[in-house]
């Protein structure tokens, strides 16, 4: 019954049960899906080999959804602002984590599609960084083929973390750009635009870091809702941003704000490709004794953990490296 009307473009920019929110020259429609994208469950993909077609359980329907933010649909408008989407375009990148439903499988959830570059977010303090997430967080951008950019806010508390500047200093040794931006005093807030424009940039990192106060210290006519000061314990508390919204920059370009993840697990790394993802061990398979056969854990004649032994790579990356590789 739609067929005859001209399909319209638009962007996925938020979602709640079963409506879509389609951004579409500057306006916002309010879209649900057809029921023949529900009833296909085809993953759209730039990678034609994981188009699934498989029909799904309706058990497991329940966790999947066809649509990601930053997905590029055409849609049918219905009049009074709301529409049908009636077909999702192949997606450019996806950035993904691990879902496990207990009882079930563990399921893809596609965080964002389209997206060009991931913002780690971290606290200089409060809450006090866990190097470990930010690890996982880079190994998963790495595997999506989008680059990452480390940002620091807080930096008005740094004082209460003397050992940041070493720990960092790990990731600039590796070729990770850092920055690092208070909301509050407004440092380094011209540098993030620099780095944002034109770009479409998903945040990530745990509840309390000030992913969503990053975003109004940029545009703060959004007026979002932060975590008031003196609510609950930073981090432990209610996450304050419930939904992962989209939002367009006024200086160009497009950034998405995510609730603070509890879990972040790979999806779809095999085990002896983890090393290609920490770019400073890369380099280095193929170079053991064991060849492309070293898990570079306890085996002999193991370049990369020479070179951990040699002071050229950071203990505390190869364990990371370890604990990711425990979980594939
Ligand atoms: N001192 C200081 N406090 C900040 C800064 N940025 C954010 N905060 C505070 O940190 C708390 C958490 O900020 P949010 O922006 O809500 O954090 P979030 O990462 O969006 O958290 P979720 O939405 O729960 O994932 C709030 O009380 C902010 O006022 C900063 O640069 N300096
Ligand atoms: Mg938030
Ligand atoms: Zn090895």
């Amino acid at each position: 019954m739609y067929t005859n009307e001209p399909n319209d473009l638009g962007v996925v920019f938020r979602k709640t049960l079963g409506h879509y929110t389609v951004h579409t020259h500057g306006r916002d429609i309010d879209c649900e899906l057809s029921s023949r994208i529900h009833k296909q469950l085809i993953y759209p993909s730039a990678d034609p080999s994981s188009l699934r077609h498989r029909v799904m359980s309706v058990r497991e329907i329940d966790h999947v959804d066809p649509v990601a933010i930053g997905d590029q649909v055409r849609f049918v408008e219905a009049g009074a602002g709301r529409g049908l989407i009636v077909e999702i375009l192949p997606r450019r990148t996806r950035l993904s984590r691990a879902m496990p439903v207990p009882g079930q499988r563990v399921f893809e959830q596609v965080i964002v599609s389209n997206a060009d570059q991931v913002v780690t977010v971290f606290a200089a303090a409060h809450p006090t960084p866990k190097w470990g997430l930010l690890d996982r967080y880079l190994v998963t951008a790495e595997a999506a083929g989008l680059p990452s950019l480390i940002v620091i806010t807080k930096t008005d508390l740094a004082a209460q973390n003397p050992d940041l500047e070493a720990d960092l200093e790990t990731y600039r040794r590796i070729g990770y750009t850092i920055l690092q931006i208070s909301s509050v005093t407004g440092e380094g807030i011209p540098e993030l635009i620099q780095a944002l424009r034109g770009k479409t940039s998903v945040l990530v990192g745990k509840s309390g870091v000030g992913k969503t106060s990053l975003l109004n210290a940029l545009q703060p006519e959004l007026g979002l809702r932060v975590k008031a000061v003196g609510q609950g314990d930073v981090g432990k508390g209610r996450h304050t941003t419930s939904h992962l919204q989209m939002f367009e920059l006024d200086f160009g370009g497009h950034l998405v704000d995510t609730p603070g993840m509890r879990e972040f697990g790979l999806w779809n790394i095999a085990p002896e490709d983890l090393a290609y993802l920490f770019p400073e061990l890369s380099a280095r398979v193929g170079r053991c004794k064991f060849g492309l056969g070293c898990r570079h854990d306890h085996e002999p004649g193991c370049a990369i953990r020479q070179a951990v032994t040699a002071g050229e790579v950071s203990p505390y990356r190869y364990k990371s490296y370890l604990n990711l590789r425990s979980e594939l």
